[in-house]
């Protein structure tokens, strides 16, 4: 038809590198900025066709995260906020490996085998990080978008997690709220308000917390959410983009691989401290103790915190709703032990992947879901929510109308769609200063397994294939039976490999309750 001649035209502007082939993986697409504007200009194709089937506005983000300054990406987000339905992803990758010539055909492969009407409306929402590409990359997304004489908005620089909340909220008529950058800072802002305002010392203690911007997207819009805060909160940011690089020496993902201070940020011993990353969905805090000794607070300790604050909530008001902690093979082992044998939080382990975590946590009332890395959320169910709502103003006690209040605010105040740096900033603060906690205390809920990541490089780490939620191998053969042998002589011992869905290495994790080495005396015994 009309439409994809011009599809093929503007095509022409945005060419494939030839040989260059991606795959839409656990984060989209990834890899080095100047390779992708062709990847940019389809999925801004796609994005349309996915707006069409679903009569929904879609979102496109183009950021790479935690990855290097000088990567891009680009990932869509589906009608609620979620990421993009598994099913697609394979068309996003036949898209953006396909030949010039061949670009028609699988378009039009996929409007058949969907059953789209290319006469139905749609509507796209972009958004970008800070990085120097992702300006001139957003708008091959736009040219896409324009070759399929589609409406779209450009929302410009934005965190990830405020483009998911901006398709929510376009597409549920404004009841998740306002579909604006201002509105999130809005909804966020009250009820982090509301909730600290049950802090028992609220009046007296200024709460200062240091912020790691990771020179990114993430300082931006603390600097913008800040004033809605009212003074509840002293922010000190540090890593704010005026200087340095984006994710070098700083940021979320090297504070938790590197388990060390980032760089640009001024620490005093006992101080509270957090890092973003480059996109702000993810979120890791630490402090240094007098000793200067660092002391993470990753995923895991965030996950406890949260859950066991709802789980007070709930027996305050009495609430029979089910709640369960999503995690990874990476989360720290007692951090799961902490959670089912003291908690008695039943604890579930999903394949490494924020989407396999998303759909667990969907199971449940209430689903808890963050990976080690510091990327989270809490999830209500439809009924949990209503059940809540309720019962507001309903309260047999003083203290019960509170709880249930306060579960309200959480509501409100985590973001739904996927994790959130700034919203689980947000609700850990007010958490510690309902509960009166320091960092410190926060910290000794339960002690961290001494652990290791690593990433290997290898010929080919498809060759690696794992079952039991990435915990085990099953390819190559006796891959296990080795890890298994050098595991046992260790006590809470466990170790892993799997190839990532990111970047072309293997992963190796490893932890046990000591970080000294027995390999000399298991060589002695031998
Ligand atoms: P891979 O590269 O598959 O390990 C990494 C993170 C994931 C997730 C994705 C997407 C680790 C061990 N892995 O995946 O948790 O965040 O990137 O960004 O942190
Ligand atoms: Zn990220």
């Amino acid at each position: 038809g009309m439409h994809l001649e011009s599809v093929l035209r503007s095509s022409a502007r945005h060419a494939r590198p030839a040989g260059l082939t991606l795959e839409y993986g656990t984060a989209g697409f990834r890899t080095k900025a100047e390779h992708l504007e062709h990847v940019m200009y389809r999925m801004g194709l796609l994005a349309v066709l996915r707006s069409k089937k679903t009569k929904a506005v879609i979102g496109v983000m183009v950021t790479a995260s935690h990855n290097p300054e000088e990567d891009n990406g680009v990932k869509l987000v589906d009608p609620m906020g979620e990421m993009l339905v598994q099913e697609w992803e394979s068309y996003a990758t036949n898209l953006a490996n396909a030949e010039e010539h061949e670009l028609q055909m699988v378009l039009t492969n996929i409007i058949k085998q969907e059953s789209i009407s290319m006469q139905d409306e749609s509507c796209v929402a972009i958004g970008r990080d800070t990085r120097p590409s992702s300006d001139h990359l957003s708008l091959a997304v736009v040219d896409g978008i324009s070759a399929l004489e589609s409406k779209y908005q450009d929302y410009g620089l934005v965190t990830t997690p405020q483009l998911h909340y901006i398709v929510c909220c376009r597409n549920t008529d404004g009841r998740y709220g306002e579909p604006t950058v201002e509105g999130y800072y809005q909804k966020l802002s009250k009820a982090f308000i509301e909730l600290v305002k049950q802090s028992p010392d609220c009046e007296t203690e200024k709460k200062c917390l240091s912020i790691d911007g990771a020179n990114g997207i993430g300082a931006l819009k603390i600097k913008e959410i800040e004033p809605h805060l009212q003074s509840m909160l002293s922010l000190q940011l540090f890593n704010d983009g005026s200087n340095g690089r984006l994710n070098h020496m700083c940021g979320a993902d090297y504070v938790k691989v590197q388990q060390k201070l980032p760089e640009g940020i001024d620490v005093r011993p006992g101080e509270r401290c957090c890092s973003f990353d480059g996109d702000a969905d993810r979120i890791v805090y630490y402090y240094k103790d007098s000793e200067d000794r660092f002391h993470l607070l990753d995923g895991d300790k965030i996950a406890t915190l949260i859950s066991t604050f709802i789980k007070e909530l709930l027996v305050k008001v009495d609430l029979k709703l089910n709640m369960a902690v999503v995690q990874t093979a990476y989360a720290n082992g007692s951090s799961t032990r902490y959670l089912e044998d003291v908690m008695k939080v039943p604890v579930f382990c999903a394949k490494t992947g924020v989407k396999h975590l998303h759909h667990k946590a969907q199971e449940f009332d209430i689903g808890v879901y963050f990976e080690a890395n510091g990327h989270g959320t809490v999830l209500f169910s439809k009924a949990a929510e209503e059940q809540i709502a309720q019962l507001i103003n309903a309260g047999a006690t003083e203290e019960a109308r509170k709880a249930v209040q306060m579960l309200a605010n959480v509501i409100s105040l985590i973001n739904q769609t996927v994790g959130d740096a700034i919203s689980d900033m947000l609700l850990i603060e007010a958490i510690l200063a309902i509960k009166s906690f320091t960092v410190q205390k926060w910290n000794e809920i339960y002690t961290d397994l001494p652990n290791r990541q690593l990433k290997v490089k290898v010929a080919d780490r498809k060759v690696i294939d794992t079952t039991d939620a990435e915990r085990r191998t099953v390819k190559p053969p006796g891959l296990q039976e080795k890890i298994d042998e050098l595991v046992k002589d260790y006590n809470m011992s466990r170790a892993f490999v799997r190839p990532s869905g990111t970047e072309d290495v293997v992963r190796v994790y490893a932890e046990a309750d000591t970080q000294v080495s027995s390999f000399k005396q298991h060589k002695d015994k031998r």
